[in-house]
């Protein structure tokens, strides 16, 4: 099933130059690059965004590390597509990621683990929805 799923390249990734091989890995996943655009969350924003993780510990660290610096947002498109990337992207814990995957690869640590993906087609529908207008997705 083709879907269009949601990635970030978060801010530790931006600021270390890993845009290219992160845009790339996509690529030479299969995924197509549908929506991209560089931006900075306020503190808001990024509370906006993680407003399921509100009642968790890490929310404050969490919002303040995603507000830190530019972000790079992404629509993804391809067959099981949400899947897919959250496969490429492996476990939240860089330490526990498979190796291979970009969390693995460069993930910093666990609140700094370099890329975002959408979980479910709901929280993609809402993430796309939440960086993008409907002229900013072109299948
Ligand atoms: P994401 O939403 O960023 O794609 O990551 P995920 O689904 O694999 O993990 P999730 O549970 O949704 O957590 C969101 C982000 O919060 C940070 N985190 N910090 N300090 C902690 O215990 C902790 N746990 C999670 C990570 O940046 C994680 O990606
Ligand atoms: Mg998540």
């Amino acid at each position: 099933m083709q879907q269009t799923t949601f990635a970030i390249i978060k801010p530790d990734a931006v600021a270390r130059n890993l845009c290219g091989e992160i845009l790339a890995a996509m690529e030479s996943a299969g995924l197509r690059i549908v929506g991209l655009k560089r931006l900075r969350l306020s503190k808001l924003q990024a509370a906006g965004f993680y407003a399921v993780h509100r009642e968790r510990p890490f929310f404050e660290s969490l919002t303040d590390y995603m507000s830190s610096g530019p972000v790079v947002c992404v629509a993804l498109r391809g067959e099981n597509a949400i899947a897919a990337w959250r496969g490429l992207m492996g476990a939240t814990d860089p330490a526990k990621a498979e190796p291979g995957t970009l969390r693995r690869k460069y993930g910093q640590s666990l609140e700094a683990n370099a890329v975002h993906g959408s979980d479910a087609p709901e929280t993609a529908a809402f993430e796309l929805g939440y960086f993008f207008n409907g002229l900013e997705i072109v299948e």
